[in-house]
C-alpha cells in the first residue's frame, strides 16, 4: 500500500528528492495515479497553502512545494494520459490576464487529458484576446479560464465580454475556476459552468460537450 501521508509531508517539507523518490514508488508499487495526485501530491499542496494563508509558510518555501509537487506530476501525468482513450473533445485553458497562479490550472489539464480531452494549455496571464485569438485559431469545444486571485476574477467577465463581441461566444463552451471562483460567480458572469476541482472540470466539460 502506498505511503501517500509521507508524500503528502514531502511536499509540505519542499522536499524534492524525497517527493520524487515517493512518487515512483508509488507508481512501482501499482498505486492509481489520480490516488497518488489526490491523496499524496495534492493533499500535501493544500496543507501548504492552508499554512501559507496563516503566515506560517513563506513565498519560497511554497514555490519549493510547488515545484515538488509539479514534478511528481511529471512522473505521474504519463500514466494519466496512457492508453488509448478515444478523443473527446478540445479545450483552450489559461489562467486569465495578471494571475500567475497555474498549479491548478494544469492539474485541471491533466485530469482534462486523462479524461481523453485535447488540451491547448496558453499558460498563464492570457489577455482576453489572446483567448478569442485562440478559439479562431484551434476551434476547441470549451474554453477553460483559471483565476486564482479576487482581482483577476474580474477578468473573466472581460474575456466573456471580448469573446462576444468577436462573435465567437456561441461557438464556445466557457467553464471557469479557481479558490475564488464560485457557481454564482460563474452564472453572473454568463459562463455555462463551473467547477470546484480538477476531476470536476473534466467532469463537466465531457458533459457539456456531450461526450
Ligand atoms: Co498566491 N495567492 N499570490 N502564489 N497563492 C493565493 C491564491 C492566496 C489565496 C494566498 C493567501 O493570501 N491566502 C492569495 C489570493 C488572495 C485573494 O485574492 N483573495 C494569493 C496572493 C495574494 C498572491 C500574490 C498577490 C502575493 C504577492 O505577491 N503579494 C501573488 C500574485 C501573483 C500573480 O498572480 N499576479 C501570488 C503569488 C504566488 C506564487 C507565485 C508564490 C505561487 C504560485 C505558483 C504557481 O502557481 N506557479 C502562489 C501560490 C502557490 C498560492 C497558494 C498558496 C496555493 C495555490 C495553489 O497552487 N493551490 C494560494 C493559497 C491557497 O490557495 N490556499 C495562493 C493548489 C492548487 C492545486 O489549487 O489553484 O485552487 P487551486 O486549483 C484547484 C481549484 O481551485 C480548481 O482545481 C484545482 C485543483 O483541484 N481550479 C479549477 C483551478 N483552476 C480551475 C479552472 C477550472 C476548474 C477548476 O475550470 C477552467
Amino acid at each position: 500500500m502506498a505511503d501517500f501521508e509521507s508524500l503528502a509531508n514531502a511536499v509540505i517539507e519542499c522536499n524534492l528528492g524525497k517527493a520524487l523518490e515517493l512518487t515512483q514508488k508509488a507508481v512501482d508499487e501499482g498505486a492509481k495515479p489520480a490516488d497518488i495526485i489526490n491523496q499524496g501530491l495534492i493533499a500535501g499542496m493544500n496543507v501548504v497553502g492552508q499554512r501559507f494563508r496563516k503566515g506560517d509558510m513563506y513565498v519560497p518555501e511554497v514555490l519549493m512545494a510547488a515545484k515538488a509537487m509539479n514534478e511528481g506530476m511529471n512522473i505521474v501525468k504519463p500514466l494519466l494520459v496512457e492508453g488509448d482513450v478515444p478523443e473527446a473533445g478540445k479545450v483552450i485553458l489559461g489562467t486569465v490576464a495578471g494571475d500567475l497562479h497555474d498549479i491548478g490550472k494544469n492539474l485541471v489539464g491533466m485530469m482534462m487529458e486523462s479524461g481523453g480531452l485535447q488540451v491547448v494549455d496558453l499558460g498563464v496571464d492570457i489577455a482576453p484576446e489572446k483567448f478569442a485569438e485562440a478559439v479562431r485559431k484551434y476551434k476547441p469545444d470549451v474554453i477553460g479560464l483559471s483565476a486564482l486571485l479576487t482581482t483577476t476574477m474580474l477578468v473573466m467577465k472581460d474575456t466573456i465580454e471580448v469573446l462576444q463581441e468577436e462573435g465567437l461566444r456561441d461557438q464556445v463552451k466557457i467553464i471557469v475556476g479557481g479558490a475564488p471562483v464560485t457557481a454564482d460567480f460563474a452564472q453572473e458572469i454568463g459562463a455555462d459552468g463551473w467547477a470546484p476541482d480538477a476531476a470536476s472540470a473534466k467532469d463537466l466539460v465531457l458533459e457539456l460537450t456531450g461526450k
